[in-house]
């Protein structure tokens, strides 16, 4: 076993910093001073009006070109935050580039005017696009960086293949790459940064997180966020990591850090941390003046320390430059920023007929009929036979049928990976010689990890966002992670990686990126017993998520099918199984063969009526099913029951078809009524259909509350196929 690095005292090692020649050294001042340049210009540019948001670097030019030197554009991986315009010039992207960014042009490369400027991106220099949520990006550097070691260990994974998202993703991948992740230092108060360094550490991951710490977040100090106002003296004791903290005003004491960094994480030691100490010479942006919570002293104190003036004086003290030469360096550059600012005021500004490109993949549409394999292909079970539950032909529960479609995809599909929490059969995998395994809370992925092995098929660490943020980094790489939230309940410390990165990534970088991620996660109630924490239901949260797909079938064909094109697709899938359906009778199903699949957005009309339309879904079907039984047996009225199966997208066609035939409409879901998915589904038939209807939209749902524990209270609060009867009875009399 290796000695693990730990250690934040690294920075004294560096070699001596002055083996740079007077070129390499110019070329640094080249890029800080027209790093200031560019912001000088866009500062001026806002206080004319002619762009909208401003925020600088200034303070920062000498870490950041010491950090983009020690790596390689096109070839490394970078995962830079707002403040990171240095860094990205000496990557490579132009003044033009942020100028067009700063007027929100439709050729900003970064994003088509849709991000605030200094939100990067740029395949070609593979800078990933950036978010403005603080620290979320240091998660999608991990998981980036899984993936290139998964290809370096697997290259043949890397092929095309055509048929699924992979025909749509190029993998590049080298074995000595490396991540960079920056972050300021108020950000690393995020669960997030923990999650990240947890995960680099525990798996030797080459990603170097450089914390650029200018001491305020905004207004609030250093010593607010970080106790003992040191985040170095806090994450000494993580295995495997280079430390270096730095004077991030000193642009070769930042290049050797960062290139010491850079040697051990190519040579598979672990991860990196640089702590670079530097200056916030301007207000957090333009829209915040410093003077408001910043002494005069301490503002003084922080301009002696700029790093432009000091390496300027360098370059004159060291003879490499004289202050004529340096001034007309200076001018030219200057000169340059001004120019790009021009010529990207004059770019064309982006069409509002554009504005709903790249919300979702345009080569791969899930709802496409070539996700529509005709009839279930049922086969000999030798193969994809389900590990789980019965095994009897027709008798394969919801539970039963997602495992073999899990374990069938991962035999066609090399790059899907599995994880989440408890998910592997046995992290200890000598325990299964005598032991079965656990494979999931609920057994969906029981087998998994002893057929595919544990690179494929492992356990996160407890953490929510950790699990998300991570299968980004993997989906933008061109890997397919497959994930699993525990509970619903839990979903939400996902919710910021799932909101603002996963289902945002590709609209905000005008289609450069995307993460194809499947996010499998068992829903609902009816548990009795289940109680607040393992009843929720919440759905419309997330189909009011432009970009993520959402998926919620009532069976186990549907489910099988359903959540083969999740996997196959090359959108963000949010894939929902009712934990009351895993193994009900009602709903099993033969094993459909390999190949089974069911295109997104076509509801099925699981019973055919001619009086009234149920529109429903997931475990409302079966009591729905009850309900409509009852309605006919005892009151002669014909309830046809529509099963969406997808969320988003959703059949509007079917809903249509069928209330135009029986002009009146249930919507109805076990989520709480007011806001909830019905809410939408009502508003529009009452809108687009009022011709058609003899009788209001009626809506049935939980009662506004969560779950309670007392059986008593849960089948109050839950809709039972008593109120659906009611409803149907009631709304047939009108
Ligand atoms: C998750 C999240 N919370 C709050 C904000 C608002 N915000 C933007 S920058 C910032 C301060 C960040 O400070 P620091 O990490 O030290 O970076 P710096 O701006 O100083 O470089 C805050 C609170 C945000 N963008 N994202
Ligand atoms: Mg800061």
């Amino acid at each position: 076993m290796e000695v693990a690095i730990s250690s934040a005292r690294a920075s004294g090692t560096h070699p001596a910093p002055d083996e740079l020649s007077a070129q390499q050294k110019i070329e640094i001042y080249r890029l800080m001073f027209l790093s200031r340049s560019v912001d000088d210009r866009e500062v001026l540019l806002k206080r004319q009006q002619k762009t909208f948001f401003q925020i600088s670097t200034a303070g920062h030019e000498a870490l950041q070109v010491g950090a983009a030197l020690a790596l390689r554009p096109g070839y490394d991986w970078f995962f830079p935050y707002y403040r990171d315009g240095a860094l990205c010039l000496a990557l490579g992207v132009t003044p033009y580039d942020m100028m067009l960014q700063a007027a929100g042009a439709a050729t900003d490369p970064a994003s088509g005017g849709r991000q605030m400027p200094r939100h990067w991106s740029s395949r070609a220099l593979h800078i990933v696009s950036t978010s403005s949520s603080t620290a979320t990006q240091l998660l999608h550097a991990v998981g980036c960086a899984e993936a290139g070691r998964a290809f370096s260990k697997h290259p043949e994974i890397a092929a095309k293949a055509e048929g699924d998202y992979r025909a749509f993703h190029d993998v590049e991948f080298h074995g000595d790459e490396v991540a960079l992740a920056c972050v300021g230092e108020g950000s690393t108060s995020q669960g997030e940064f923990w999650e990240a360094i947890n995960t680099a550490s525990n798996q030797k991951l080459p990603v170097i997180f450089c914390v650029e710490d200018n001491g305020y977040a905004i207004s609030v100090p250093v010593e607010v966020n970080t106790p003992g106002g040191n985040i170095s003296r806090l994450v000494a004791n993580f295995p495997n990591f280079y430390f270096a903290e730095v004077d991030g005003n000193d642009p070769v004491a930042s290049l050797r850090a960062f290139q010491a960094a850079a040697a051990h994480c190519r040579a598979g030691h672990g991860p990196a941390l640089v702590h670079g100490h530097c200056v916030r010479l301007y207000s957090h942006s333009l829209s915040d003046d410093d003077k408001n919570y910043r002494s005069a002293s301490e503002r003084e104190a922080d301009l002696m320390c700029d790093p432009i003036a000091r390496m300027r004086s360098r370059l004159i003290d060291e003879g490499i430059l004289t202050v004529p030469e340096i001034d007309e360096l200076e001018r030219k550059l200057e000169a340059e920023a001004a120019e790009a600012a021009e010529r990207a005021l004059e770019a064309p500004l982006p069409t509002v007929e554009g504005i709903t490109e790249h919300v979702y993949s345009e080569d791969l549409d899930p709802a496409r009929a070539a996700f529509a394999t005709e009839q279930p292909q049922v086969s000999s079970e030798s193969n994809g036979a389900p590990a789980t539950g019965h095994k009897s032909v027709g008798a394969h529960t919801m539970a039963d049928l997602i495992n073999s479609c899990l374990r069938d995809e991962m035999r066609r599909d090399p790059r899907i990976v599995i994880y989440g929490e408890d998910v592997a059969d046995a992290s200890r995998v000598e325990a299964l010689s005598e032991a079965k395994g656990k494979g999931g809370v609920f057994k969906l992925t029981a087998g998994l990890q002893t057929e595919f092995g544990s690179e494929r098929v492992f356990n996160s660490p407890l953490a929510e966002a950790n699990i998300v943020g991570r299968a980004v980094g993997y989906a933008l790489r061109g890997m397919k992670p497959v994930v699993e939230i525990q509970f619903f309940d839990y979903i939400w410390p996902a919710m910021h990686q799932i909101r603002n990165e996963l289902a945002l990534i590709r609209w905000r970088s005008n289609g450069t990126w995307a993460a194809p991620v499947v996010i499998r996660v068992p829903i609902g109630g009816y548990l009795t017993g289940g109680a607040i924490y393992h009843s929720q239901s919440g759905e419309s949260i997330f189909t009011h998520t432009p970009g993520l797909r959402v998926v919620f079938p009532s069976n186990a064909l549907d489910a099988n099918g359903l959540l083969r094109t999740a996997i196959r697709c090359d959108d963000p899938v949010l894939f929902f199984e009712h934990k009351r359906l895993y193994r009900e009778t009602y709903g099993r199903a033969e094993y459909p063969g390999p190949e089974f699949a069911i295109p997104f957005g076509k509801a099925k009309i699981v019973r055919p009526g001619s009086d009234i339309t149920l529109v429903t879904y997931g475990a409302l079907i079966p009591r729905a099913m009850q309900a409509a039984q009852h309605a006919q047996r005892e009151h002669g009225i014909e309830t046809e029951i529509l099963d969406l199966r997808t969320l988003n997208p959703y059949d509007w066609e079917a809903i249509a078809e069928s209330v135009r035939k029986t002009n009146r409409v249930i919507v109805a879901h076990e989520d709480m009524l007011s806001w909830g998915y019905g809410a939408e589904i009502a508003a529009r038939i009452a809108d687009e259909l009022f011709d058609e209807l003899d009788a209001p939209v009626r809506r049935i749902g939980a009662m506004d509350t969560f779950v309670a524990y007392q059986p008593k209270l849960e089948d109050a609060i839950l809709p039972q196929p008593e109120n659906i009867l009611k409803a149907i009875v009631d709304l047939s009399r009108y």
